[in-house]
């Protein structure tokens, strides 16, 4: 196991401010408050991806069930609300073993709690752990054929080496013979894009925020909530959505007794969004050893699902 988050989150914190352009780690946008802001953006008109795979995998999930074996481990790559993990398990009564990876223990075990609660013949192997970092699968999922999940387009969240190099320690942990699904976010208008990172009703813009509301209640920061304001931009040369935090004007904010000086304009740079080609995504997983099965692309908004098999 890793430290807890709150160590992590002060030094990252600080080395994020310090650094020139600004910029904090995404994944720190998700303590409680930011996983229910989270949860509210997926019901939003504008951010399409969440219901947009849903269908796919709906559609989806009697193939992606034929390709896995009897007996099999699911691993599922971070543990959110378990929606789309039912949707395979339903349709994959084979699959003997579910082991759900996160970093947080509060979000393992209540996914645990609730698959368990449905599928009473599943054994549910939780693991905690950072799924960046090198994992070993616990005892109960040792010797079973290995399928991978990987929803949600979180490959898009990180740089193409890292992305690689996670593809390829997944590679590693589930095997040859293998199988992986992966829901991926594709390039699409614009307009329809930075829409989704800031919708009307201003749910990301409070998501966004909330992590300066964090900053201040726990590494005693004083930053003031009425000087930043959220914004969401396509940078066509990364081919992705950036989420920045713009301050209104010169200031100077204290966070864990150092002080920031920002000028008006300024950005703290809180999240990237890749959005991929189907090309892209399949020279990327290449990269790591995957080949594609089958791919299911929805019409516009357009996201896909990919079925990958390691060899
Ligand atoms: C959960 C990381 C995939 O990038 O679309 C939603 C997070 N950020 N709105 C995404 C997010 C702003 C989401 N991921």
């Amino acid at each position: 196991m890793t430290e807890p988050q709150s160590d992590t989150f002060e030094a990252d914190v600080l080395a994020g401010l310090s650094a020139m352009p600004k910029t904090l780690l995404s994944k720190h946008l998700y303590d409680e408050e930011g996983s229910r802001l989270f949860e509210e953006i997926t019901g939003l008109e504008e951010y399409y991806p969440t219901r947009t795979e849903l269908g796919l995998l709906t559609t989806a999930a009697s193939e992606i069930a034929a390709y896995i074996s009897p007996g099999a481990t699911l691993v599922e790559f971070g543990s959110g609300a378990s929606t789309k993990t039912r949707l395979i398990l339903d349709a994959a009564p084979q699959v003997a073993v579910y082991v759900p990876v996160d970093i947080s223990e509060e979000a393992l075990a209540a996914a645990a709690a609730s698959i368990n609660a449905d599928y009473p013949k599943l054994v549910v192997a939780p693991l905690a752990g950072d799924f960046t970092q090198a994992l070993e699968l616990p005892a109960q999922a040792q010797g079973r054929p290995r399928t991978g999940f990987f929803p949600g387009s979180t490959i898009g969240n990180f740089e193409h080496a890292d992305a690689v190099a996670f593809m390829a320690s997944a590679r590693r942990l589930l095997r040859s013979g293998a199988q992986f699904v992966v829901g991926v976010d594709l390039v699409k208008d614009e307009g329809v894009l930075v829409r989704a990172y800031d919708d009307a009703r201003g749910v990301t813009a409070a998501f966004n925020l909330n992590l300066l509301t964090r900053m201040n209640r726990e590494l005693e920061a004083d930053f003031d909530l009425q000087a930043f304001r959220h914004c969401a931009v396509w940078n066509g040369e990364e081919s992705r959505i950036e989420m920045h935090l713009v301050s209104l004007r010169d200031q100077t904010v204290h966070v864990a007794g150092r002080a920031f000086g920002f000028a008006e304009g300024e950005t703290i740079h809180t999240e990237n969004s890749h959005k991929f080609t189907k090309e892209g995504f399949e020279r990327l997983a290449g990269e790591a050893g995957w080949r594609t099965l089958r791919c299911w692309i929805s019409p516009e908004p357009a996201f896909a699902v990919f079925l990958l098999a390691a060899d």
